[in-house]
Order: C-alpha cells, then structure tokens, then sequence
C-alpha cells in the first residue's frame, strides 16, 4: 500500500550489497586440473565446485575487514538512502547466527564469532538515518531439503523460522526475495498461493514490511514493487512500483578479474533516467574476501554524489 511504500518512494536511490560465501573464492576457482573457471555469486553452480570443496572454501571466510560504518559512510556519500544486503543468496549460506543450520558465517567460518555484519551494519545505519532491508535468496543450493518435493515443506519450515529471526533480530525495513523461480523444478513449485502464503506471514511479523514482487509470482498484487533488473522500463508496469537493480561492474558478488567499471556519466545519467520515470535505483557493491568495498566502486559512488550535491539534488 502507498503509506507503507511512502519513505521509500521518497528515498530513491541504494545500495544494494552482495555478500557471502562465494565472495571468498573472489571470483575464480581452480580446478585439480590447473584450468581456471571464473565467476562469481554463482561460481558453486556455474563452476561445478563440489559442495565438499565450497564448504571448505567457505570455513576459511574471514571478512575480518568488514567495516559497517566505512560502508554506510560510501553509501551516504552517493546520495544513497537505504542499503539493501544479501542475508542469503543461492548458495544457501546465511550472513547472521541462523538456529537453523550451521551454515553460515558464525557457525562455518574463520571470522570473529562474537561479530554479526548484520546488526553491526543496522546499528550504522540507524546512526546514520539509512533504512536496512535484506535479499533472502527463496532458492537454496545447500538445504537437502529443498530439491526433494516431497522434503520441499520441512525447507519451507525451515526458511520461514529463518525469515521470522531476521525480522525479529534486525527489524529490516525491506526484503528483497529472489530465486522464487526454480530452475531446478521445471514444474515451478513456487507458486502464487506461496507466494501469497509468505506474504501475510511477514505482514503478521510486521505489517510495515515492504517486500519486492519476487516474493511470489511478480504480478502486481505480489509484494509491493517490482524489479527489473539491469535495465530501465519505460513506464511503470501495470501502475506497480518498481525498482532497477544494476552492477557497478559485470557483477554482482566481488570479481577480482572485472575491472569493466561503468563510468560516473554512466551511473549518473541511470539515476537521473530512472528518478525521471518514477522508479527506484538500487546500486550494486560486493565486498572482497575481506569485507572490504572495492575502491573503484567507493570512488564512483562518491562522484555521483558530489554530482548530486552541485546539481542541487542531493
Ligand atoms: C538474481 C540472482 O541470480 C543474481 O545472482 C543476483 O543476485 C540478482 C540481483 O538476482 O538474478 C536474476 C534474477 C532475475 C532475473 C535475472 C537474474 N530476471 O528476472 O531476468
């Protein structure tokens, strides 16, 4: 509804943030046979990894040089008014404590297990005036539970109970689904009545949630705004809200062997475009192994927000 898409409307323009397991790996994996496959959020999947050697991978993650307030601070300097982090991507592994695997970055890591980039991340964020959502990835690459129809309620389970613990542990201002297609199920398991399902169960957590239209089946009545991604409609679809989703670089989680940066010029002019056809902008940044922002991202950022400022439209 409007009054609960109203800040975000007036926000415009964030940060998206892709973040994991994978980031780890960098981009490239080694193969016993010395080739080298190259990817990155997807490197698991597109690169055949065998899930013994990614867990292994994912034991050495230490993003010991993640800085919450660095990142809010890079955010801000763009003109960038929420930050929207992966919780979860494909690969299953979860960036907070979860109860309910031992899958993610305190339970099967190498970093400090007395930090949660999570919450670190909503406490400078609400310093700094910046709203916090999460993208939960509906497909998981980890869960035995999820591939197996007749198993496919217990990950249900499962991800519900994880989604109630981000909600409750960070109140999110926004989740940003993904994955609700199933491109291991050609019958399309997810379907609207999921969808539906999901929906009132995060409005009964907190009926202020905004969540994207991938949380069901992208029709208008699905969530709260669509995504189109890496491309600006020309109009609004259907009167529905929407939201542009765009890499600084080729990709989305970090990528050591991607230098192809989009020029200031580039970035500015999406932003004004997209401002100019009611839409939403939302930014892509992945962290390196470390946790860091890679600096040709922080200095584009910053340079369409001193565009920003001089323009007058900061
Ligand atoms: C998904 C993810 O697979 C990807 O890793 C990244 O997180 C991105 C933001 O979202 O990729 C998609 C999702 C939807 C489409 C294409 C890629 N689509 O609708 O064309």
């Amino acid at each position: 509804t409007s009054a609960r898409t109203d800040w975000w409307r007036q926000d415009r323009f964030g940060m998206f943030i892709h973040f994991g397991a994978y980031s780890q790996l960098e981009g490239e994996y080694r193969r016993a046979d010395g080739t080298v496959c190259r990817d990155a959020e997807w490197i698991k999947r597109n690169c055949q990894i065998p899930m013994s050697e990614y867990e292994d991978a994912a034991q050495d993650f230490n993003p010991s040089s993640f800085d919450a307030k660095a990142v809010v601070k890079a955010a801000k300097d763009a003109g960038q008014r929420y930050i929207v982090i992966t919780s979860k991507h494909h690969d299953g592994y979860a960036m907070w404590p979860t109860k309910q695997n031992t899958w993610n970055l305190r339970d099967h890591s190498s970093f400090d297990q007395r930090r949660d980039i999570l919450a670190e991340l909503k406490s400078a964020a609400d310093a700094a005036g910046i709203k916090l959502g999460f993208y939960y990835s509906i497909w998981d690459w980890h869960d035995p539970d999820f591939a197996d129809p007749a198993t496919f309620p217990r990950y249900e389970k499962r991800m519900y109970a994880q989604l109630k613990e981000l909600v409750d542990s960070y109140h999110p201002a926004l989740l940003w689904f993904d994955g609700e297609w199933d491109a291991d199920n050609p019958t399309n398991r997810w379907s609207a009545q999921d969808g539906e399902r999901l929906q009132s169960y995060l409005h009964g957590l907190d009926p202020d949630l905004i969540t994207n239209n991938r949380v069901g089946k992208r029709r208008v009545v699905d969530g709260d705004y669509g995504t189109p991604e890496q491309e600006i409609p020309d109009a609004p679809v259907d009167g529905q809200l929407w939201e542009s989703c765009m890499t600084l670089n080729g990709h989305w989680g970090f990528a050591k062997y991607d230098q192809d940066w989009k020029s200031p010029t580039t970035l500015t002019r999406n932003l004004l475009d997209i401002a100019g056809r009611g839409g939403n902008y939302l930014l892509n940044v992945g962290p390196d192994k470390l946790g860091r922002v890679p600096q040709p991202s922080v200095d584009r950022l910053r340079e369409i927000g001193s565009w920003l400022r001089t323009s007058g439209q900061g």
